[in-house]
């Protein structure tokens, strides 16, 4: 079974075909070079559902997309949805990172909890012209560090501490191995409310 992962970003991709392959080794994920809509939508789900709405249409497959960022808590959720273009359109993710660390610079540790979202749509073109459509959250939750650390991953990770580490020898994602990330992460958890769903295709 084929399914079309409606992403631009690389690093999504791979996570998402480490996890598919490690419970349902018969899909076969593949990337999505189309059209890119405009994420116009307010919410992770109203982005994920444009996304994936979008690649079902243009390829007749059964399409997944995946909108996420991390959300902070004493910012009230922020960044949220602009987790990607959070210091400018330019999607740079030093900056971004670089930026939240300035924001809460003088927020001290108990209060500096946050939130990985990844919010997941799956849109399946049907024969009757409307497509069957779901969607499905994961949330890690964690704290945000005072410096990034370690080079894996993307994105926040460098700065992203999960909860439920030995007190101690508690590492940012920038410092986990992929496999370690892919076992814990919001995208396996939000995959693991997807898996019933696929099961269907
Ligand atoms: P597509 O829309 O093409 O899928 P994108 O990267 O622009 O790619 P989003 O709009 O969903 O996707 O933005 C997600 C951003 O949230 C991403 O660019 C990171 O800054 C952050 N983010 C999401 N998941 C993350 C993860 O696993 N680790 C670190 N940062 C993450």
């Amino acid at each position: 079974r084929r399914i079309v992962l409606a992403t631009h970003n690389p690093h999504k991709v791979e996570e998402f075909q480490a996890i598919v392959a490690a419970t349902r080794p018969d899909i076969e994920v593949v990337g999505y070079d189309g059209p890119e809509p405009v994420e116009d939508g307010v919410t992770f789900a109203e982005n994920a559902l444009i996304k994936a709405r979008a690649a079902a249409a243009h390829t007749g497959l059964p399409a997944l997309a995946d909108d996420s960022g991390v959300c902070v808590d004493v910012l009230g959720g922020s960044p949220g949805v602009f987790s990607a273009y959070w210091a400018g359109h330019a999607k740079d993710a030093t900056a971004n990172l670089n930026l939240l660390l300035d924001q809460i610079s003088d927020i001290a540790d108990p209060r500096r909890t946050a939130q990985f979202v990844s919010t997941i749509a799956l849109v399946v073109p049907s024969d009757d012209g409307t497509p069957v459509e779901h969607v499905v959250e994961g949330v890690w939750p964690g704290r945000i560090a005072t410096a990034p650390s370690g080079s894996g991953g993307f994105g926040y990770d460098p700065v992203f501490v999960p909860d439920g580490q030995e007190p101690g020898a508690e590492r940012s994602v920038g410092e986990w191995t992929a496999e370690e990330k892919n076992a814990a992460s919001h995208r396996s958890r939000a995959f693991v409310a997807l898996a019933p769903l696929l099961s269907s295709l």
